[in-house]
Order: structure tokens, then C-alpha cells, then sequence
């Protein structure tokens, strides 16, 4: 038993069976080289909380900053793996508690060969220059925006200064194509993750009432959340009510909820660092008015039709299209859009776009938007969100339905079957107020 984890960790032969999978395709002579996500200061000695790079826990488990892997690629993809670790000592234990030792990494890792971080310089000029290519972690993600450089990208940089006659190759591509398909170990952190997210909310469901602060919902699903093992939310959580139901990124969860209004609560749960993302919309008073019902089934019937369509095989951007042509559909019949609209673009309606302004569905993981290629096809295994949503700014009524779901042979699971769906069910839980 590993004492310094709150989760139940993945065994190593995971670890183990995906660097075999990353070793397999890189040619002979190969260098892997992948770094931990730095500690970001704030302000004089505070921090924010580590917060480990998906790649490297990805191939090894090991969720502790100043951590390295190297990996030498040899023939027919057989590999020798070292891990250097921030070295503990008694002074860091007293301040900070416990750090990794190299038994514990070991048996994390499945990485036999550990050592502490001092001889990293020592190590990269022995194993640099015998190496015929260097593959090192890049963030490539299409929707990163910002420019803080990561501990990767400096010491790649410091790599390319040192040893200017080797070339750096980005893992991005092979790692995020790897990434996409869960494994089974994978499934069970993300149907915890995904539970626990649920169950979090259906428990607060009858707590909610109007004049509630929104931060004393993001409150109670901390707690939940929290007490159910999770390390925290998987992303900053939207508690939105009123207007603030049409904000997509709202986050300042600082009004309390007005009688007659529709709350808007986008969460998740991080459990084992594997992400849930959940979206219901419920009524303030516990029950919807005729208006709000009929967004809600209009947006409720999307969310199936979508569900009902993603199956292997089928490319993303041609499910994106098709629930486009359905919610077209459905914005007629809320009466926000007219049927001449819709025809002067039936193939691809992007009219929708005045009041569903993103996409249906992405891959969740590690990260909540997790990696993949530009336009992947459905496969099982893969596991996405489904949440599309209908946001009508002028009357004050945004509704977004999110589950996340495993991807069969023949369909899709939900994840998380736990938290209600259905305009009644969600009627029912809140009419259970204590
Ligand atoms: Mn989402």
C-alpha cells in the first residue's frame, strides 16, 4: 500500500505496458526525455498547488514535482528507463512531509532504475550525445492560449543551447494518438472520477434553494467531492444562475441565486488525476417554468440524438455537422430560428451557432479537455463528453445537459448514470428538500 496517495493508484505494469507501446514506435537510438510540470510561484513564497504534466504521469505514475524520465530506445522497441527524483531528506520531511522514495517510485513506476535529481547533469552528457534523437514533451494542444513557458519547454530550450547538433522531436503527436484510447486501468480512474462527480451533486441536489449563494453550491460540492477521495475539482467549477446561465466560462460564482431562475453548474471531480466533467441545469425553486422545460427537452433531445450517433467509425466533425442539423431543428421549434434560415444552409446549419456557440463533445482524460488528433474517429475505448447546450441571452435562459461516456463496440455507456437527467427526475430530487 502506497500511504502518501489519497487515490487508489494504477498497478505499474500499466505504466510499464505504455512506455513498451511509446518505445515501439520510436526508431532505434532514440532519447525520451520527459520533465514534471514546474511549481508556479504567485506571490513571496507562495505557490499554486503542483500540479503534475499529463505525459509523464501518463508513463509512470509518478505525481511529484522535479521529477524526470528517460527512456533509451534500443532495437525492435526495447527500452532502459531511468526516473530521477527530487532527493528527500529530514529537513523536507519536516516541512513539507514525505517525498517519493526510490523503493516507492519503483513500485509506482515499475522503473527499477531510480535516482535523485543531482546527477541529472552528469547523466544527459553521457546519454545525449550517444543518442541518434532526442523525443521530448511539447504542448501542442490547439486550444492552449497561454504563453507561460513550461519547465518542458525551458529545459528543451536548455537542451537545444547545450547539445546544438541534436534534434529535438515532439512525443505530442504519438502520445496524444496513444492518449485517446483509455485502457481498462484508465476506465476505472475515469468511472470514479466520473461517480464521484455525479454523486457529489445528486447529493446536494435537495440542498439547493433560492437565495443560496452560488459559492455556497461550489461549497457543498467541494465537500462532497473532497470527502469522496477526489484531490479537488477537475477544473474551475461554472455555478452560474440567471443571466449569468448564457456566460459559457463563468466562473465568478458570486450571486445569490434569484427565485425563478435556472442554475448552471459545470463540474467535475479529479480523481487519481483523471478528470469528470458534468453539466446539469435545475431550477432554482425546484421546479422549471413552461419556458424553461421547453429549452430543457430541446436541449435533452440533442443530448440523446448525440449519444445515439457517436459510435465507431464515425469522424468527429461529421458528428459535430449532423447535431448541428438536429438542433437546428429544435431552435424552429423553440421559435428562435425560422425554417427559411435553416434550408439556406441545410447540409451544415450555422445559424445554430446564434445560440449553441461550441462543440458537442471532447475527449476526457487526464486533462478535461484531453489530448488527441485534430479530427478523430470514434473508437471504443475512447471516452467523451456529450454536452450540448441552447443559450438565449435576451431571455435570460442558458441550459447546457453534460454527461461523459465509454465508447463500445456498439454505442456509448454513460458514466455517470448517478446524477438525474430528466426534467422530472431533477424535479423529484430537489422536491426532497430537507
Ligand atoms: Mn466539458
Amino acid at each position: 500500500m502506497i500511504h502518501t496517495l489519497r487515490y487508489q493508484p494504477i498497478p505499474a505494469a500499466f505504466y510499464e505496458g505504455r512506455r513498451d507501446v511509446l518505445a515501439s514506435h520510436l526508431p532505434a537510438g532514440s532519447l525520451v526525455i520527459i520533465h514534471a510540470n514546474d511549481i508556479y510561484p504567485t506571490n513571496a513564497d507562495g505557490t499554486l498547488p503542483h500540479h503534475q504534466n499529463a505525459n509523464l504521469f501518463y508513463l509512470t505514475g509518478i505525481d511529484q514535482e522535479e521529477t524526470t524520465l528517460l527512456m533509451r530506445v534500443g532495437e525492435n522497441g526495447a527500452h532502459e528507463d531511468i526516473l530521477l527524483l527530487r532527493e528527500t531528506n529530514e529537513r523536507i520531511v519536516i516541512w513539507e512531509g514525505a517525498r517519493l522514495s526510490q523503493a516507492t517510485a519503483t513500485q509506482l513506476s515499475g522503473i527499477a532504475d531510480v535516482r535523485w535529481n543531482d546527477g541529472y547533469n552528469a547523466l544527459l552528457a553521457e546519454l545525449v550525445p550517444a543518442a541518434h534523437e532526442l523525443w521530448v514533451e511539447t504542448d501542442n494542444h490547439p486550444r492552449r492560449y497561454t504563453y507561460v513557458q513550461t519547465r518542458n519547454e525551458r529545459l528543451n530550450a536548455a537542451l537545444k543551447a547545450s547539445y546544438p547538433d541534436v534534434t529535438l522531436h515532439s512525443l505530442y503527436p504519438i502520445l496524444a494518438e496513444m492518449r485517446l484510447v483509455k485502457q481498462p486501468e484508465e476506465i476505472a480512474q475515469l468511472r470514479e472520477a466520473c461517480r464521484i462527480t455525479g454523486a457529489g451533486f445528486t447529493e446536494l441536489l435537495p440542498h439547493i434553494r433560492p437565495g443560496m449563494g452560488e459559492w455556497e453550491i461550489e461549497a457543498g460540492l467541494s465537500a462532497n467531492y473532497l470527502k469522496r477521495r477526489a484531490r479537488k475539482f477537475s477544473f474551475l467549477p461554472i455555478i452560474a444562475s440567471g443571466a449569468d446561465t448564457c456566460v459559457l466560462h463563468y466562473i465568478s460564482n458570486h450571486k445569490e441565486v434569484a427565485p425563478g431562475s435556472l442554475i448552471l453548474c459545470d463540474i467535475g471531480a479529479e480523481y487519481g488525476g483523471y478528470a469528470g466533467d458534468m453539466t446539469r441545469t435545475i431550477p432554482a425553486d425546484g421546479r422549471f417554468t413552461p419556458r424553461q422545460k421547453e429549452v430543457y427537452n430541446a436541449v435533452l433531445a440533442v443530448h440523446r440524438y448525440a449519444a445515439s450517433i457517436m459510435r465507431p467509425g464515425l469522424l468527429k466533425s461529421e458528428y459535430e455537422r449532423l447535431i448541428r442539423v438536429f438542433m437546428a431543428g429544435q431552435l424552429v421549434q423553440l421559435g428562435l430560428l425560422t425554417q427559411e434560415q435553416v434550408d439556406a444552409e441545410a447540409q451544415n446549419p450555422l445559424c445554430v451557432r446564434r445560440y449553441y456557440m461550441h462543440g458537442t463533445s471532447h475527449p476526457l482524460g487526464l486533462d478535461v479537455h484531453d489530448v488527441g488528433p485534430a479530427d478523430p474517429t470514434f473508437a471504443p475505448g475512447q471516452v467523451w463528453t456529450i454536452e450540448p447546450g441552447i443559450y438565449i441571452a435576451e431571455e435570460g435562459i442558458g441550459v447546457r445537459i453534460e454527461t461523459d461516456v465509454l465508447i463500445l463496440e456498439d454505442g456509448v455507456e454513460d458514466l455517470i448514470p448517478n446524477a438525474p437527467l430528466e426534467a422530472a427526475d431533477i424535479e423529484a430530487a430537489m422536491a426532497a428538500r430537507a
